[in-house]
């Protein structure tokens, strides 16, 4: 970046106003206000002039478009806590720094979370079109009855801060907390949530009443819930997912599903989205699985606080600092 000229901000999708406005004061930055998903060909002429780029979940930055890019790319910094858009490692190769959001976004995102394993143990979504589609009759005993939460076991797949944030949520809901994650955490965390750890992922799955996957996509997560895990799980189980699709085999979650080998799911994520299966869809309208449209983090609040932090990462970078949310080898 040339000194005392504003570097070049690209910004592949529309991100709140007072975030751009900010972003137009401090950088040369270029907007995408029609918010239409740029193509792989356009992220290719964005990496070719862009001294920063801002992508989100829906751009693939992959090894191929950054093997476009110009000397001028220093930095990627994604609105966005999950980096799996991003070939991070060719990236670093490449000497690309890479930011992204973490912390803003776990509240909302726990939230949405508890609110999906409630609305799939007790039918919300299959019950709130009743009234409106015209099909009440009236109260019966023995109608839409779904399954208690209270005294169930909760089984966490990543107990970092969104897993902890679930936790505390889901102890006042009656829930014990149960975790699988690859270290251990901190005694006094696991005193506070009064949490099991589990160190075998194929005998807490066999355990639980509901299994929450909130672990980030790297190589090592990816179809964690393989289809000969999602065999351990009891039939009373109910799979919530608002991490990523690609942690679970999902074809062999729907197979499952279709059979009645578990009981439900809750997904906010999905392995090719935004395409979701006509299977996964026709099991949605019978009521054993509420979806979502990656929903987790969509709340105002949280959109600009992610972009504030979008911001600090790369005014603190061009500014020759190191930027607050680096992200580092091991963290992938
Ligand atoms: C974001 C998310 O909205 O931050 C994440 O990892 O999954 C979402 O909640 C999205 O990724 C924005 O890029």
């Amino acid at each position: 970046m040339a000194s005392g000229k504003k570097p070049l901000v690209v910004v592949t999708r529309k991100l709140p106003d007072s975030v751009e406005a900010r972003m137009c004061e401090l950088f040369d930055t270029r907007l995408n206000p029609g918010d239409k998903p740029m193509s792989q060909a356009e992220l290719v002429e964005a990496v070719k002039v862009a001294d920063v780029i801002v992508p989100t979940v829906t751009d693939q930055i992959d090894r191929s478009v950054l093997s476009h890019s110009g000397e001028q790319l220093r930095l990627i910094a994604n609105f966005g806590n999950g980096v799996d858009n991003i070939d991070v490692a060719t990236a670093l190769q490449r000497g690309i720094t890479v930011t992204n959001t973490p912390g803003v976004l776990t509240e909302d995102t726990a939230d949405m979370t508890m609110a999906l394993i409630l609305a799939t143990a007790r039918r919300l979504a299959e019950g709130a079109r009743v009234i409106p589609e015209g099909r009440w009759t009236g109260w019966s005993p023995t109608w839409m009855l779904g399954r208690r939460i209270t005294g169930k076991r909760l089984g966490i797949v990543g107990m970092g801060r969104i897993g902890q944030a679930l936790a505390r949520r889901a102890r006042a809901f009656g829930l014990s907390i149960h975790y699988h994650n690859r270290r251990r955490v901190a005694q006094q965390i696991e005193e506070a949530l009064e949490a099991t750890y589990w160190d075998s992922l194929d005998q807490m799955l066999a355990r639980m009443d509901f299994v929450s996957i909130n672990c980030p996509h790297t190589p090592a997560t990816y179809h964690l819930l393989s289809a000969r895990r999602l065999k351990y799980l009891r039939p009373e189980a109910i799979v919530i997912n608002t991490a990523r699709g690609e942690v679970i085999d999902e074809a062999a979650l729907t197979r499952m599903l279709e059979a009645g080998e578990i009981a439900g799911a809750g997904l906010d994520v999905f392995e090719n989205a935004p395409a979701v299966s006509a299977k996964l869809i026709a099991l949605a309208e019978k009521g054993a699985v509420t979806l979502l449209p990656h929903m987790g983090s969509a709340t105002t609040e949280g959109r600009n606080d992610m972009g504030e932090k979008v911001i600090i990462n790369i005014k603190t970078f061009i500014d020759g600092h190191r930027p607050p949310d680096r992200v580092l080898p091991s963290m992938l």
